[in-house]
């Protein structure tokens, strides 16, 4: 066994990458605004320097571990480099921190107060930038930007797409979208990403919590809410609930308390999604035409496909995703149910998701200009709304979800998980393939954390060849191969976000990978525990059908189920 010496005490070297790693092995905390486990080594942010014996002072991030180093990460110089560099930041930093999005978890706050800062001894160089509001789903502020670079990396590597990058020199660096156009006028898809990882309010998810608030206040709407399935095991993080709690029936009290009429589980249209979604593959696979089929229900993705692959969009999916299918089909079914004007009727959509804003504003999904959906709030500005209320969240009374809306099943519901979208078409498709029900509803192998994964199956004596992708930079791979004529998939799942929606931007924002494989877990209990694990068997689904929709893939399930993309 091969060892560094960490403060007097010798840490093994187990696999670790840099002396960063090793160091927190040791339990100490040492501070960084550029370091991501999931992103390259950047070592901007001059943080986690530490003293080398025989080498002086460096980068611990960017030193790889051997053995016999002994390093100090302490003394009275580290201490005064590190305030002298956070100082430096505050100098030019907007310090609107109690208004601020980012306040209960700006790691610049974090950092200031740990590394001691009392006052800052320099004077602004910088000029106020304006905000950028161009984008639905991001506020970008670079007067708070602190330079660590960490959005840039996330932009490029892990969604391969670009959108900000470095500008200028000297003390005008800045990280600004291309052309110096606003965020929302390049080819950012929205997905927040960058915000995840940003430490402090430079970017961060647009609110949508006063508009909503205005409505609920509003004695002449009907508010309803639909909850994506991936809110249910990220909320709870909010409030410190323990791992597996299941929160949705405390959220259900806290949106009732809050003033919405009624809240509706996007389960339900998720359900609906496997039905027309599956039928969409039977019938190309039958067919020979437009495979692979990619899905559909991740607006990061298809703003992506539309930008970058306008050739394989005949091989997208028509299917609207489950947000806009249940938009769609509330806003026809329930004016007429309740004997209200459907612009009294107001969806508020609560999702993992920061460019679900966006897709809920893209003008197919409006009737006269009177959106289907008409607020997205993420799970991050839920939690805000019930504190702001007062709720004490882990005291509320549970409440159960209103009906028929808010029934789903399993298979709906692992949609927010990576893979869960393949799994419930599956458990669709295979039954229609074979005529018999299945023995087993799990699908283990597409299951996993693996940022591209590919599965056969032999089902009915037909050969499925399935991938799933999570992160778009995966998706442009497995795009281009499909392009290039070298791809033998039947069916492709894309989400953008690492992990699926689960790890969607507008969760609270994981520490780990752990914490994403925590919600996937809980995400596919969630199933287990639910009565029925079959979009087909989901008889509420059925009953619209019948009363409403008329034929799977039919002219009404066309016109309010399906779309059409725009290159
Ligand atoms: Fe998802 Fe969805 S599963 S995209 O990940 O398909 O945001 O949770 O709501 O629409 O259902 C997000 C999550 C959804 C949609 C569903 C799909
Ligand atoms: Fe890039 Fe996504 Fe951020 Fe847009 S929201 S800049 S696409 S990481």
């Amino acid at each position: 066994q091969q060892f560094v010496t960490v403060e007097g005490r010798a840490i093994p070297i187990e696999g670790e990458r840099n002396l960063l790693e090793i160091i927190r092995k040791a339990g100490i905390e040492l501070p960084t605004f550029c370091y991501h486990s999931e992103l390259s080594v950047y070592g901007a942010c001059r943080l986690c320097l530490v003293e080398v014996a025989g080498r002086g002072v460096q980068g611990a991030c960017s030193t790889p571990p051997e053995p016999g180093l002994d390093i100090k990460v302490n003394t009275p110089q580290l201490r005064e480099i590190r305030k002298i560099a956070v100082e430096l930041l505050l100098a030019n930093h907007d310090l609107s921190c109690p208004s601020c999005f980012k306040s209960v978890d700006c790691k610049l706050m974090d950092v200031a107060r740990r590394v001691g800062v009392t006052s800052v001894r320099f004077k602004p160089v910088q000029e106020k930038a304006p905000l950028d509001f161009s984008s639905p789903s991001i506020i970008r502020d670079p007067n708070k930007c602190v330079l660590c670079g960490d959005c840039v990396r996330m932009c490029s590597e892990i969604q391969g797409i670009g959108a900000i990058g470095f500008a200028h020199r000297g003390h005008q660096t800045a990280v600004l979208p291309a052309f110096g156009k606003g965020l929302g006028e390049g080819e950012c898809v929205g997905c927040g990403q960058c915000a995840n990882v940003c430490p402090t309010g430079a970017l961060v998810p647009r609110s949508e919590m006063d508009e909503v608030l205005t409505a609920l206040a509003d004695p002449t709407k009907t508010v309803v809410a639909q909850v994506a399935p991936a809110v249910r095991v990220g909320l709870g993080e909010c409030f410190a609930s323990p791992a597996g709690d299941p929160v949705m029936g405390r959220m259900v009290a806290a949106l009732k308390r809050l003033g919405f009429d009624a809240v509706y589980d996007t389960t339900f249209a998720a359900d609906l999604t496997v039905i027309e979604e599956g039928q969409e593959f039977l019938t190309r696979a039958a067919a020979g035409e437009k495979l692979p089929q990619f899905t559909s229900c991740c607006p990061g993705w298809v703003q992506f496909a539309e930008q970058s692959f306008p050739e394989l969009l005949p091989n997208l999916s028509s299917c609207r995703s489950p947000q806009q299918m249940f938009g769609s089909l509330v806003k026809e079914m329930l004016p007429e149910k309740q004997g209200i004007a459907r612009k009294d009727l107001i969806v508020v959509s609560i999702m993992p998701c920061t460019a679900k804003k966006f897709e809920a504003r893209r003008p197919e999904f409006a009737v006269d200009g009177s959106p289907d959906v008409d607020f997205v709030l993420t799970t991050q500005e839920l939690a805000r709304m019930i504190d702001g209320a007062g709720l004490r969240f882990n005291s509320l009374e549970p409440e159960s979800l209103d009906m028929p809306f808010g029934f789903g099943t399993g298979a709906g519901v692992i949609f927010g998980a990576s893979g869960g979208v393949t799994e419930a078409v599956l458990r669709f498709a295979a039954e229609k393939i074979t005529g018999k029900p299945l023995a087993s509803v799990d699908f283990a192998e597409v299951r996993g954390d693996s940022g591209l994964r590919e599965a056969t199956l032999e089902v009915g004596g037909k050969t499925l060849r399935l991938a799933i992708v999570h992160g778009l930079a995966n998706a442009r791979a497995v795009a281009e191969q499909v392009v290039a004529g070298n791809s033998e998939y039947d069916l492709i799942e894309v989400m953008a976000c690492p992990g699926g929606c689960i790890g969607g931007a507008g969760q609270p924002v994981p520490k780990d990978l752990a914490d994403r494989k925590r919600r996937t877990k809980d995400l596919y209990q969630c199933d287990k525990t639910f009565p029925l694990h079959k979009a087909q068997d989901n008889m509420f689904v059925t009953e619209c059908y019948d009363k409403f929709l008329g034929d799977v893939g039919g002219h009404k399930a066309h016109s309010l189920l399906h779309t059409h993309y725009q290159s």
